[in-house]
């Protein structure tokens, strides 16, 4: 990255904090919405990833409207790879396909690349049973609340992550999405996270493990004005690259989201034949936020599981073994980011 974009301060703000792993027991997180138990992050990665983070975080806000603060690492590169592997190991994904309506035409989108989503908007919380609960009154929710999804409860081998997160960074989070690129061929196109259902001005916290790749950003186009040109604008900011390594951790707050657009885009060669996982945490403040994660990071096709002999995400469940995830969605659109605008 370069030294010109790069505006270097340590950030006074930023805390380390221990979380009590009393509650980390050895079973396994449980829901009646999660397809298999997922398996507690073993001591040698939580006992460290509580030490986190690694790195000062470096803010970078130079060019308008930008507001970064960028851990290089945050979780230590001793236990990135063990928590890339286990996590890939023990989540269970989806490749959502979903349709888009522009006007007259339809088109079918296959997500290009592995998700899966837990947690629920600022209205609920979980009961320590599992059951959703209103989050005013503390009683059970009308069962159709939510009606196009079940909302699953972070497991404990990442809400250990979020509540760290949540301390150094001084925000909540209430949803924790996870992102899988098995190649450089899985990617995300440009889009930003501002829909309504975030609030005015979210912040995003976003980790990396894995292959290295390049998270890219550019500014929204922008109307002219009476005083300023489009180009003028469009001159004001440049494009932004930032290498994300093993246990990177890009916290995008302030005006980023509105102004900005970030990507991760299809990439050959360097580290992109190895998969890659990203983290993000985010706070929805409304039911619509919930639907709308759910039905573009889980969506009604098949659970994957990643198989540790065939190197590859597999189809879990009956259908097991019938046909191997790896093989690329050949109509991958890049347009993959339908989260309407709620
Ligand atoms: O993989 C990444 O680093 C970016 C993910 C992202 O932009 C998203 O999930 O909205």
């Amino acid at each position: 990255m370069s030294k010109r974009t790069l505006d270097t301060f340590f950030n006074p703000t930023q805390k380390k904090v221990r979380i009590s792993l009393t509650e980390s027991k050895d079973a396994p997180s449980k829901h009646t919405t999660y397809p298999f138990a997922i398996a507690q992050l073993p001591p040698e990665i939580s006992d460290l990833l509580n030490f986190a983070p690694e790195a000062e975080g470096k803010i970078i806000n130079d060019q308008p409207d930008l507001d970064l603060l960028y851990f290089q690492p945050y979780i230590p590169g001793s236990i990135s790879t063990p928590l890339f592997e286990f996590l890939r190991g023990e989540l269970f994904f989806y490749r959502v396909k979903y349709k888009i309506k522009r006007g007259p035409v339809e088109t079918d989108i296959n997500t290009p690349r592995f998700t899966t989503v837990f947690g629920v908007d600022e209205t609920c919380k979980f009961s320590s049973d599992g059951s959703l609960l209103d989050a005013a009154t503390q009683k059970p929710i009308p069962k159709d609340k939510y009606k196009t999804c079940k909302p699953r409860p972070i497991p404990f081998c990442l809400d250990l992550l979020r509540k760290l997160t949540e301390a150094a960074t001084d925000q909540k989070y209430n949803f924790c999405l996870v992102n899988y690129y098995a190649t450089g061929d899985d990617s995300i196109s440009y889009h930003s996270d501002d829909e309504r259902f975030l609030g005015v001005d979210p912040a995003i916290a976003s980790f990396s493990l894995g292959a290295k790749r390049d998270f890219l950003m550019k500014h929204k186009p922008t109307p002219p004005s009476d005083t300023k040109s489009a180009a003028a604008i469009a001159s004001e900011t440049k494009p932004l690259k930032l290498p994300l390594g093993s246990g990177d951790m890009v916290l995008m707050r302030g005006s980023t989201q509105s102004k900005w657009l970030h990507s991760i885009p299809k990439r050959k060669g360097g580290e992109s034949g190895n998969g890659r996982i990203n983290i993000t945490f985010r706070r929805a403040m409304v039911v619509g936020g919930t639907e709308n994660y759910y039905r573009y990071n889980v969506g009604d096709g098949d659970v994957m599981k990643w198989d540790g002999k065939a190197k590859k995400m597999v189809i879990w469940g009956e259908k097991k073994g019938e046909v191997g995830a790896g093989k690329e969605d050949v109509k991958a659109e890049d347009v993959d980011k339908g989260y309407a605008a709620l």
